[in-house]
């Protein structure tokens, strides 16, 4: 079977779960498949979050980023902690950098992120009114989203505003924004953002919405009952981010994560898959066996998005298992690094990378 064919069954109607290990292989067998032929033969983009430091003194490094990517993202320097070490001093270094490297490269970067709960310095929680927040959120997002004006084309806007476990009464999560200015400073950042830049792309980008469980529906219905909300109200808004740090030992809740894409889309949103990556601290402790089972994992959230509505693009947070947050949170028990990433240590390609690019290439 030549690419072209084997990639129409990938996106349309998908790869069975128990075949993801045929998926990566050439010649495997694939379903028929539903997508149109305009979403076949353009490319996703693929890119990864990059640490900007590495780009200029790693060189197998920077080789990576530009052999794969066509798209970068800040995985730091552009938050708070990093841009405002005081209140009044911005610090564009890291981004300034990176944006550089992305145009001299032909690549489009991402902005993440202007209101978050974290990475935040603690000046901020000094801010003690309603009026200050405004005050400093606005001026923020003016002065940021000013100065990449035209060069950054997607911003992460609010990132992760849904609680870690939303009820109806109370499904935003505490930070100095939500505290200050209560649900609205969702609304006053895209506004804000929308009118510093209205052809930046507006996006709202949280995480743990793919598998079956409580947490994970509680966290979609709140996300879509915030999204409708806003689009009743004729808020500026383009698309979700669904992160996709996938828990490796848990299921994806394909049908439940195709409804959600099914909403987003109702709602004439696009989607975006903006920080995949397996956790992997509760896998095997066998290379091998870890990394099929990331990458069928990857394969099914990819799948279950793809088969209701082609992402605008995926980005993984990360290139290289050599440079990873994981480990920060999620270290094993048994001592191994973890691989949650497509390329190991060595910039070698993993199965997950396989997965990704049948997702992202073009057919031939
Ligand atoms: O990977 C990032 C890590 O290096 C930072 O220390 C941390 C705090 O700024 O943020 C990590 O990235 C997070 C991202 O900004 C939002 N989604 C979850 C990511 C992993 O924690």
């Amino acid at each position: 079977m030549r690419r072209r064919e084997f990639v129409v069954g990938a996106l349309g109607a998908g790869l069975a779960a128990s075949n993801v290990l045929d998926s990566i292989i050439p010649g495997a067998p694939a379903a028929g498949g539903t997508a149109s032929a305009s979403q076949l033969r353009t490319a996703i983009p693929f890119g990864a979050a990059v640490r900007v430091d590495y780009l200029a003194d790693q060189f197998d490094y920077k080789t990576a980023i530009l052999e794969h990517c066509q798209m970068v993202v800040g995985e730091g320097g552009l938050k708070w902690i990093d841009l405002r070490p005081t209140r009044d001093d911005f610090v564009f270094d890291q981004p300034d950098r990176l944006i550089a490297f992305a145009e001299a490269n032909g690549m489009k970067m991402r902005g993440h992120t202007l209101a978050w709960y974290g990475a935040m310095p603690d000046w901020t929680q000094q801010i003690a009114s309603e009026a200050e927040a405004e005050g400093e959120l606005v001026r923020h997002i003016e002065m940021v989203v000013g100065r990449y004006k035209g060069r950054i084309p997607s911003w992460d806007v609010i990132n992760e505003a849904i609680a870690d476990h939303p009820t109806p009464d109370s499904p935003y999560r505490e930070s100095i924004w939500q505290q200050r200015l209560g649900k609205r400073f969702v609304e006053l950042s895209l506004r804000t953002a929308a009118a510093v830049d209205p052809d930046v792309q507006l996006v709202i980008n949280d995480y743990a919405i793919e598998n079956p469980t409580g947490q994970c529906r509680a966290k979609r219905e709140a996300l879509l009952n915030m999204l409708r909300d806003l689009k009743d109200r004729d808020v500026p808004l383009h698309a979700v981010g669904i992160q996709g740090h996938l828990l490796g030992d848990q299921e994806i809740d394909k049908d439940g994560l195709s409804r959600f894409v099914e909403a987003v889309a109702a709602m004439d949103l696009e989607v975006l898959v903006t920080e995949l990556d397996v956790i992997d601290n509760k896998l095997p402790a066998s290379t091998y066996d870890r990394d099929q089972i990331a990458a069928a994992t990857a394969n099914d959230f990819l799948r279950a998005i793809c088969d209701v509505k082609r992402p605008g693009a995926i980005l993984t947070w990360g290139i290289t298992d050599r440079y990873t947050w994981v480990p920060m949170w999620f270290t094993r028990d048994d001592g191994k690094p973890n691989r949650p990433l497509p390329l190991d240590v060595n910039y070698r390609p993993k199965a997950l990378m396989q997965v990704i690019e049948e997702y992202t290439r073009v057919p031939a």
